[in-house]
């Protein structure tokens, strides 16, 4: 029987980028092309996690490259390539720099693997996707932002914790851009189907909310260099197992929307169904008008970034 194995590239052999390798690897789900611009990083890095492969069970091919050649015929590029926010810097500061990094990685990466499905990282997030979109020339389908995964990680452990449940109990939601303005949804929010605002009191719910909606920038000031990277990657994971197994898992993911929620040509963070194709559905529910309201506003600031972005000089 002819053995056919999944090729994933992961562009950026940082930490979002290697941790995603290992995770990938380890999870057997595919062959990793890790590929960086700096020369040595990903192949030292790819020789590390190939000699962990026993220790680990699997026995995945993980391959480190500066070049794109390498990567063709990818299944799933993950795009990690750029800078990461340090302290006291918005993830909105990155904006044009990284830009202009996805916008090369992609060109080079779609030229080599044009069926592939994009899952983009790199911040601001949904500001990237457009960047992806566009210079790829792919339908919205196969061009996927990774943060909606996150961020309701983040809202479940943080309610986990706070109630004293296990994470894997609690399902969260969280709608939006992937920013200061992401939209957790408390009220589809649930431990064991039981909804949230019946076990917690609307004020310690705020609080978690809130700090949901700063989890991102709590890492950041911790770490004090870098952010992220351990839960960003595990999110990756899960989308790129939905995508390579055809889960159709419903999964928050960054997308381009067109007129779902009431958005038109703006890439936010809905739920959809990922499969083999990419986002193989969008979910639409019914919001009430505040959580409307507060979507909106978290369009109006994606739609700012993407101005920012149009309007800059070439
Ligand atoms: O929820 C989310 N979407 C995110 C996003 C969660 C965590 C991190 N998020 C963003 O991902 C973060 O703000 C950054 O924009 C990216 C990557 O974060 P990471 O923590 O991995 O950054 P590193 O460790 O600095 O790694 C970035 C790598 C580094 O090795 C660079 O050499 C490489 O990107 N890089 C490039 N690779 C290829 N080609 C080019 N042009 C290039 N430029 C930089």
């Amino acid at each position: 029987m002819p053995i056919c194995r999944r090729k994933v590239t992961v562009i950026g052999a940082g930490n979002v980028g290697a941790t995603t390798a290992q995770r990938i690897a380890e999870a057997g789900i595919a062959d990793v092309y890790l590929i960086d611009v700096v020369e040595g990083l990903p192949q030292g890095k790819a020789l590390d996690l190939a000699e962990a492969g026993p220790l680990a069970h699997h026995d995945q091919s993980i391959v480190g490259t500066n070049d794109y050649a390498d990567t063709t015929e990818s299944d799933i590029v993950v795009v990690t390539a750029g800078l990461a926010r340090q302290p006291g810097m918005s993830r909105d500061d990155l904006l044009l720099k990284n830009a202009g990094i996805v916008r090369s990685v992609v060109q080079q990466a779609v030229h080599y693997s044009p069926g592939a499905i994009l899952v983009v990282v790199t911040n601001p997030l949904d500001a990237m996707v457009h960047v992806a979109l566009e210079v790829s020339g792919f339908p919205r389908e196969r061009v996927i932002g990774m943060a909606g995964v996150l961020d309701s990680s983040r809202f479940r452990s943080f309610i986990a914790q706070d109630l004293g449940v296990s994470a894997t109990d609690v399902s969260a939601f969280v709608l939006g851009g992937h920013g200061d303005t992401m939209v957790p949804l408390p009220r589809f929010s649930t431990v064991a189907g039981i909804p949230l605002p019946e076990l917690m009191k609307p004020e310690r719910i705020e609080e978690l909310v809130q700090r949901t909606r700063t989890g991102g920038a709590e890492i950041v000031a911790l770490l004090k260099s870098g952010s992220a990277f351990y839960a960003p990657a595990s999110s990756v994971l899960h989308m790129v197992d939905s995508i390579l197994s055809d889960r159709k898992r419903v999964l928050t993911c960054a997308v381009l929307l067109r007129g779902e929620y009431g958005i038109d040509g703006l890439v936010i963070g809905v739920p959809t169904v990922l499969g083999a194709s990419g986002v193989e559905r969008i979910i639409e529910v019914a919001l009430t008008a505040e959580e409307k309201a507060a979507l909106m506003a978290s369009a109006g600031s994606v739609r700012g970034l993407v101005e920012t972005m149009h309007n800059a000089p070439a």
